[in-house]
């Protein structure tokens, strides 16, 4: 089906470490009270971390009658805004971004990320290279040394539906692993994304120099866009399991 930016986990503190939701909210509400400002323009990202994002801006904005307006990164996004009554806009109108917020599958020491997971990626890139400053949050679950350690599904691709054989077989043979068609939970199809597109998840076998990598993947023809953000994030806000906020 469609619309599939999401993920979901339990969220409950257990013998005193924080499960992950509430480890989620904590980076989300740390991100947002640090970097928005009145008068901003702000880029909302996908997924589950971003909802709690989107709360405590909704918050402000009722409490310290915040003027901004929000561009959103997918469907998920955009109904977010609009539930909770935050002005929407787009890349015609707002262009620039002065701060663009979103989740991430596994951020490593150098600021690289894995995203994607919850079927966004593309928007997402698109809106955080429009932003003056690109925030990521996330739960401890996602602070990793190096790719792969944490995230074990691969980098998602998104590709041209007609072209995912061929992609899938020119990234295993370029670039090693397996590359395989992601299925609606349903099995009953392939995922489509919020532009229509399918998406195959990369499963690499070794560490690559991400930047290359990336590059070289996105000139295999029928790529839209890879799951791969090099040198995009500023700073991201990891909510520990012991209830602080670690940034990198
Ligand atoms: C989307 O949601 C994806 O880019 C990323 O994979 C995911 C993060 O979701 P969550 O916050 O639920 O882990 O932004």
């Amino acid at each position: 089906g469609k619309h599939v930016c999401s993920s979901s986990s339990s969220s409950r503190r257990y013998h005193g470490t924080l499960m992950a939701e509430e480890a989620k909210k904590l980076a989300a509400y740390a991100a947002v009270d640090n970097h928005i400002q009145n008068n901003q323009v702000v880029g909302v990202g996908s997924g589950s971390t971003i909802v709690y994002a989107v709360d405590r801006l909704a918050e402000r904005v009722r409490e310290e009658k915040l003027n901004i307006v929000c561009v959103p990164t997918s469907f998920q996004a955009r109904q977010l805004i609009l539930q909770h009554g935050l002005p929407l806009s787009d890349l015609d109108r707002h262009p620039e971004l002065d701060v663009a917020i979103d989740g991430a599958d596994e951020v490593d020491a150098a600021l690289t990320l894995i995203k994607g997971g919850g079927g966004c990626l593309t928007q997402e890139k698109i809106v955080a290279g429009c932003a003056k400053h690109f925030i990521v949050i996330a739960d401890y679950r996602k602070d990793s040394k190096a790719l792969g350690q944490q995230w074990k599904k691969g980098v998602p691709v998104e590709v041209i539906p007609m072209a995912y054989v061929p992609v899938s077989r020119a990234l295993a043979r370029r670039f090693g692993g397996e590359a395989v068609l992601r299925m609606a939970v349903s099995k009953a199809g392939p995922v489509v994304t919020d532009n229509s597109n399918f998406i195959l998840d990369w499963k690499f076998e070794h560490a690559q120099n991400w930047k290359e990598v990336n590059t070289a993947i996105k000139m295999i023809p029928g790529v839209v866009e890879t799951g791969l953000f090099v040198g995009m994030a500023e700073r991201v806000y990891f909510g520990m399991e012991d209830g602080s906020v670690k940034t990198r």
